[in-house]
């Protein structure tokens, strides 16, 4: 406790200016560095996720803020925001039909983390992200914070309520396009993302509960490498986390434009946590500037991993889509059984239309 006392006070006095650890601030110091074992933190946010085909919040032109107008938001963050989803829920659900989870294969980035994680270097994955794509890479339960929320759970937005969805239900309500319906008490069931929680009878946003949670006190101090992918960083207090590691602490960034670099950006409790990659007081921090697939690839090429990290993204996808063209056969089985229960209900053979209906249940439930 001593020292992590000492070393925030130093930190946000300014007093001392941390030791150099790598021998280069390029991304071969980094895997050089990495290469002798160490404790990573990995921090990312949607730019993870593009190129798997889901668009980022900011990026000019491609990012979802641009392309919001049909929704006729008074705000583009009003999408996300619970108070103006309980009023018009109806955007949001039409945007989770096309961000929907399940249609989209985690990227070379998501599964750099699992052998990261394999390979017994990963403390944990920050992530802004809400499609779920790290858990169907393989990092689960642990492994993982998902600090705005996720499509994973939903959950009734009543306070006196909160009855709990599964992921399954969810996603047949979503393509019902029903508004879905807490099936207790009627209030609108939601993704648990970018919510408010209750504390102690406080209502908080979702987005500050993981900052009290103990793996985050336990982390960040310990943390040898922080690796910061994908992300604009302007998210508070999810963007203050890149100060809360020693001040010694390499930091890598992985974006397509550097980010994190204003003071005043890093937010209120990051005094001197700042990313640096170019003044010439720069020790610790660097900044690869490339798609986080590549930068990824390029580091997995530096540490040896490359053939490796090629094979878990070919093996990983058929897999997917091995599962993803069952699930289709399955569907279109009681799709076909539900016509032909219909036309014999038309033409009227009802010992056939019982033995038809108890077929089409067991395969219209969810797997
Ligand atoms: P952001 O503010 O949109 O920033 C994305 C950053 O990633 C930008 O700096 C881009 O330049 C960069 N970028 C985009 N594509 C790539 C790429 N292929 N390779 C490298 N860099 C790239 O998004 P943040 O995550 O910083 O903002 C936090 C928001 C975004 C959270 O509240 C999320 O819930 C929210 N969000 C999540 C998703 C998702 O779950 N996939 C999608 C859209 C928004």
């Amino acid at each position: 406790e001593m020292d992590f006392l000492r070393s925030l006070f130093s930190r946000t006095l300014g007093l001392s200016p941390g030791e150099k650890v790598l021998d280069e601030l390029t991304l071969d110091g980094v895997a050089r560095y990495i290469l002798s074992g160490k404790n990573i933190i990995c921090m990312v946010g949607a730019g993870i996720s593009t190129s798997a085909g889901i668009p980022d919040f900011r990026s000019p032109g491609t990012g979802l803020y641009a392309n919001l107008q049909k929704y006729n938001l008074p705000y583009p963050e009003a999408i996300f925001q619970i108070d103006y989803f309980k009023k018009h829920p109806e955007p949001f659900f039409a945007l989770a039909r096309e961000l929907y989870p399940g249609q989209f294969k985690p990227t070379v980035c998501h599964y750099f983390m699992r052998m990261l994680k394999d390979k017994g270097l990963l403390t944990r994955c920050y992530s802004q992200n809400i499609d779920t794509l790290e858990r169907v890479a393989g990092l689960e339960g642990e492994d993982l914070i998902e600090a705005h929320g996720t499509f994973h759970t939903s959950h009734c937005v009543s306070f006196l309520c909160r009855k709990e969805y599964s992921m399954d239900w969810m996603q047949t309500k979503i393509f019902s396009e029903d508004i879905p319906k807490c099936d207790s008490c009627g209030s609108l069931v939601k993704p648990v993302i970018n919510d408010k929680i209750f504390i102690l009878g406080w209502s908080i946003p979702l987005r500050l509960k993981f900052l009290s949670s103990q793996s985050t006190f336990s982390d960040f101090p310990r943390c040898d490498l922080l690796i910061i992918m994908g992300t604009s960083l302007q998210v508070q207090p999810f963007a203050s986390l890149v100060s809360r590691v020693s001040n010694s602490c390499p930091r890598l960034l992985i974006n397509m434009e550097k980010t994190g670099q204003s003071e005043f950006g890093m937010g209120l409790f990051s005094f001197g946590g700042a990313m640096d990659f170019d003044s010439d007081k720069a020790y610790r921090d660097v900044a690869h500037l490339s798609t986080c697939d590549d930068g990824c690839m390029a580091l997995a090429e530096l540490l040896g991993w490359k053939e490796e990290l090629e094979q878990m993204v070919k093996r990983e996808h058929a897999l997917i889509d091995s599962k993803d063209a069952k699930k289709k056969d399955k569907e279109a089985m009681t799709r076909q059984n539900n016509q032909s229960e219909h036309e014999e209900g038309l033409h009227g053979s009802p010992n056939r239309s019982t033995e038809f209906n108890s077929t089409s249940q067991s395969q219209v439930c969810p797997s």
